[in-house]
């Protein structure tokens, strides 16, 4: 018999701004896959806007995720991304202790910084917590500043070779992750990501830069490598596929003139044939 797929997905609800639990639930579902969303914080707006408001979750999640023990539910993939406090990155340790059966994927998108800079919710202690989290993740997709926040290195924005992108994927994976993408390597005309699988493949899968990254677009890149890899696909086709939609939606974006802190406009392409 066939049996949909089932994902719980844990991210804040940004009302305008395209990026998290916004981005996550269209992408995963146009994937076939059911979802099913633990809010940590309700939003306005993403926080990359001047101004915006805030209700934070945290207090009432393990009540939330209480009823779904009792419920005794059952996730294919368990997905994170950007979470706003130690309790919160607690709370998911705890999720993944809870729901983790064999054969649920776990991945974990650790939101935590972009262009050599920490976010500044971000705490010394959070990212602690963060390097915890990375090591029950099955997939993590680290940016190249998350990277280097999770393996305590400098950030440079280029310069980086192959042989030092996948010592640091090995550090990554010596903390316990198995499948790991570095990504927005900046490379001259080309943007790239580094594929790093244990007992795997490696190597790079770039695409042409087409326009400069926006908000969300982590969070895009990340949702389609939860759908497709929830669905089966292997990890290096799902990250080449992710990296094509990303593109075509920031081409689209441009086009569009969609103002950058909108992020980009991928509802036009959810039914794009990807192959
Ligand atoms: O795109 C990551 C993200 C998610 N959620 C919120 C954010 C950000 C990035 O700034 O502010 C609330």
């Amino acid at each position: 018999m066939r049996k949909q797929k089932r994902a719980a997905i844990i991210q804040d609800m940004s009302g305008f701004g395209r990026c998290s639990m916004t981005v996550a639930l269209p992408l995963m579902s146009t994937g076939g896959i059911q979802c099913c969303p633990v809010p940590t914080a309700l939003l306005s707006n993403h926080t990359a806007y001047p101004s915006y408001f805030f209700y934070d979750f945290t207090d009432q999640m393990s009540d939330y995720t209480a009823e779904w023990k009792k419920m005794q539910l059952e996730f294919d993939g368990i997905y994170a991304g950007f979470l706003g406090s130690k309790e919160q990155i607690d709370l998911v340790e705890q999720f993944i202790f809870d729901f983790k059966q064999e054969g649920t994927l776990v991945i974990v998108d650790p939101v935590m910084g972009d262009h050599g800079e920490a976010y500044p919710t971000y705490t010394e202690e959070m990212c602690q917590e963060m390097k915890r989290l990375v090591g029950l993740a099955d997939i993590i997709t680290p940016n190249l500043t998350e990277a280097c926040i999770l393996t305590d290195r400098p950030y440079r924005e280029d310069g980086w070779t192959a042989q030092a992108l996948h010592t640091m994927a090995s550090e990554l994976a010596e903390k316990g992750a198995k499948k790991i993408v570095i990504t927005g390597i900046d490379q001259g005309h080309f943007v790239s990501n580094y594929v790093y699988e244990v007992g795997g493949e490696h190597g790079f899968v770039r695409r042409k830069k087409v326009a400069a990254a926006r908000p969300g677009t982590g969070d895009v890149f990340a949702s389609m490598i939860a759908r497709d890899t929830i669905n089966g696909v292997t990890f290096r086709k799902a990250v080449g596929r992710a990296a094509e939609f990303v593109k075509q939606c920031l081409i689209c974006s441009e086009e569009m003139e969609v103002p950058k802190n909108d992020g980009v406009c991928f509802e036009l392409f959810m039914d794009l044939k990807r192959g």
